[in-house]
């Protein structure tokens, strides 16, 4: 049999269904059918007939095989046996499934087949139903103080589930909502809209007036227009003498002795949800005998209206060993109205240095907290 004796004739076109350039097309040359993720219906939705012009010569019967009428999910589209109408029943989801295969049958009405099967590709048409997602909540850069704008200090990223080839729903762009503290200038940083790399913008970077920045960063999807989230990043300044985190003093320039080696732990809060300092918040530092494994407190602390508070271990007096940091978080939230899922967190942190600066910073919303190490 002629396969061209198959036709498919596209008899309703609904918003739901754009592809159809001409009322009928003819096997093999079937273009896709485009089928609208979460189109509100009603349903189950007519999408095309098929029709084979051997109805003329007697009964034919349709049905139609594949993922989406057979096998899993089985029962999303469907065709009416005697008509050929080809109807989706529930709404898609283009991030699940963005294309379907079906073929379509025809037989007579002892069984036999009239026509070869037929392929129909279903293509599902995105929405733009999902906001962009930072792969972080927090992300932490680090940026020696004397870095000449242009410098790059850090990398955010975001991913969106929808369409970013043949729409922009899924294609992100970056900017920087706020920068705390805004000194010496409120942009001090900029970013690159397409890469989410943040950069430095403006001069003076210093470590002994703003040891961190703490930046709202927001991706927007299609193209800076579209729906958008929020992340946190925090850029710690380093010290140009002593860039590293790693205990090793270094001299930048000939001739100019690196600083005095001090021993001081400190800590700063600061809650994601707002991206504000969290001020008002008790902590203790305790430390862990050995042998034995009994805590001994050594301070108590409430964090300032910058999230600050003074060292906790002040210079000469830190030796090598296993410290706790116990930040009172239930008490913080209640004072603001909120419940927290924590009641209190604990970072169990070891100094291997004592001449080594740590600065143990905590990152606190009502349902998550993140620690790094700091300088
Ligand atoms: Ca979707
Ligand atoms: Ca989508
Ligand atoms: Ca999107």
């Amino acid at each position: 049999m002629s396969p061209r004796a198959f036709t498919l004739l596209i008899l309703l076109v609904q918003d739901a269904v754009l592809s159809a350039r001409a009322d009928v097309l003819t096997f093999p040359i079937l273009p896709p059918i485009s089928c609208l993720e979460n189109h509100r219906g009603p349903y189950p939705m007519r999408l095309v007939q098929i029709k084979s012009n051997k109805d003329k010569e007697s009964k034919v019967y349709y049905s139609i095989t594949g993922q989406g009428a057979d096998s899993p999910p089985v029962g999303i589209f469907v065709i009416e046996r005697e008509t050929g109408w080809l109807k989706v029943t529930e709404q898609l989801d283009r991030e699940k499934i963005d294309r379907y295969t079906l073929f379509s049958h025809a037989v007579s009405a002892s069984g036999q087949p009239v026509e070869d099967p037929m392929e129909i590709i279903i293509t599902v048409m995105d929405q733009n139903d999902n906001k962009p997602m930072f792969i972080k909540e927090v992300f932490v850069g680090y940026i020696e103080e004397n870095a000449k704008p242009g410098t790059s200090v850090m990398t955010v990223n975001a991913t969106d589930a929808d369409d970013a080839v043949n729409t922009d729903n899924g294609i992100v762009s970056y900017s920087i909502v706020s920068q705390q503290p805004p000194s010496p200038h409120p942009q001090m940083f900029t970013i690159d809209p397409a890469r989410g790399i943040i950069s430095v913008l403006g001069t003076g970077l210093d470590r002994e007036t703003t040891p961190n920045y703490t930046l709202i960063v927001q991706a927007t999807d299609q193209e800076g227009k579209g729906l958008s989230s929020t992340a946190t990043a925090i850029i710690e300044v380093t010290d140009a003498n002593n860039p590293s985190t790693d205990g090793i003093l270094r001299t930048t320039k000939a001739g100019v002795k690196p600083e005095m080696p001090s021993g001081s732990l400190t800590t700063h809060v600061l809650n994601t949800a707002t991206g504000l300092p969290a001020a008002g918040l008790a902590l203790r530092l305790a430390q862990l005998g050995e042998p034995g494994g009994q805590w001994t407190e050594l301070a108590q602390r409430w964090t300032d209206a910058d999230g600050r508070c003074l060292p906790l271990l002040p210079p000469g007096q830190a030796e090598a060993g296993t410290y706790k940091l116990r930040f009172e978080t239930a008490a913080y939230w209640q004072g603001l109205g909120y419940t927290s899922f924590y009641p209190f967190v604990e970072v169990v942190f070891t100094i291997t240095d004592p001449a080594q600066k740590l600065h143990v910073p905590l990152l606190i919303s009502p349902y998550s907290y993140t620690t790094y190490r700091g300088s």
